[in-house]
């Protein structure tokens, strides 16, 4: 089995430590740091994701490959995180309130690092209040809202009505995403952008913030 099967294997498993070591060894053999975010990471998220689905593994086994997940992130992150030297901007970004998913956004933090931003992650659960009182207090350019669960999206409309409400829509740019948002749910609720991956993110979100300050 190759290294990076290896890595799918253990986190499907939940075998963070394993993940952890064998990410490291994928490094310091040269191997393509999104090669291994790709193909070993996500891709064993994916079967995990697949097999939630289908009820033949459960939450806790889908916990701890998260937690797998995540260590392996940890070791990645410098390699994917290559930052320019003038920040580009300021981002406040977290997961809606009532939704505990994180990986997603972790990966969209780590792009948005890698394109220079400055990052002031809320993380889970986070209330709409929150991101504006955030937004105000580190003077951001753009507030960042994911969301993995249908029930928990409308949080991400009651952010960008309390950002009206208080006439501070058009100061900051709204970009949202996560599995189940899409371009049209983005429209229906006045964001700016929606974006459906972390890649895209950062890229949109420079762009965004570069295309407001010209
Ligand atoms: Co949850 N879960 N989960 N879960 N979970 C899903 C989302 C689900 C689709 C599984 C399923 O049934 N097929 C389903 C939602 C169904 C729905 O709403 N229609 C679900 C459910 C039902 C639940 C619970 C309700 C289960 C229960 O308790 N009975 C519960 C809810 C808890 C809560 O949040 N209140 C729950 C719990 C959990 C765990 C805690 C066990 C764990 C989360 C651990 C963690 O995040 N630390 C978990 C996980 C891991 C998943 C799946 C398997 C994987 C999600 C993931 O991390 N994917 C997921 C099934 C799936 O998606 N296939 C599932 C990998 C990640 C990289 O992708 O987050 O989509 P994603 O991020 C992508 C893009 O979406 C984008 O960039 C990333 C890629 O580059 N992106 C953005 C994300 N945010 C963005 C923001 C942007 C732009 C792009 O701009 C701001």
């Amino acid at each position: 089995m190759g290294l990076i099967q290896e890595i799918s294997e253990y986190l499907q498993k939940g075998r963070a430590k394993n993940v952890k070591a064998l990410v490291q060894q994928a490094l310091d053999e040269n191997m393509d740091p999104k090669e291994i975010l790709n193909d070993g990471l996500l891709a064993g998220m994916m079967v995990i994701g697949t097999k939630f689905k289908n009820n033949e593994v459960f939450v806790p086994e889908v916990l701890v490959a998260a937690r797998a997940m995540n260590a392996g992130l940890a070791i990645l992150e410098p390699k994917l995180v290559e930052v320019g030297n003038e920040p580009v901007g300021k981002a406040v970004i977290g997961t809606v309130k009532g939704d505990l998913h994180d990986i997603g956004k972790n990966l969209v933090v780590m792009m948005l690092k890698g394109a220079g931003f400055e990052i002031h992650d809320l993380g889970v659960d986070v209330e709409p209040a929150v991101y504006v009182e955030k937004a105000e207090e580190v003077g951001a350019d753009i507030i960042c809202m994911s969301a993995l669960l249908t029930t928990t999206m409308p949080n991400m409309q009651n952010c960008i009505d309390l950002l009206k409400e208080k006439n501070l829509r058009d100061k900051y740019i709204v970009m949202v995403g996560g599995a189940p948002v899409n371009d049209s749910f983005a429209q229906q609720i006045g964001a700016d952008y929606y974006t459906p991956d972390a890649a895209t993110a950062a890229e949109t979100a420079k762009e965004a913030v570069l295309k407001k300050r010209a």
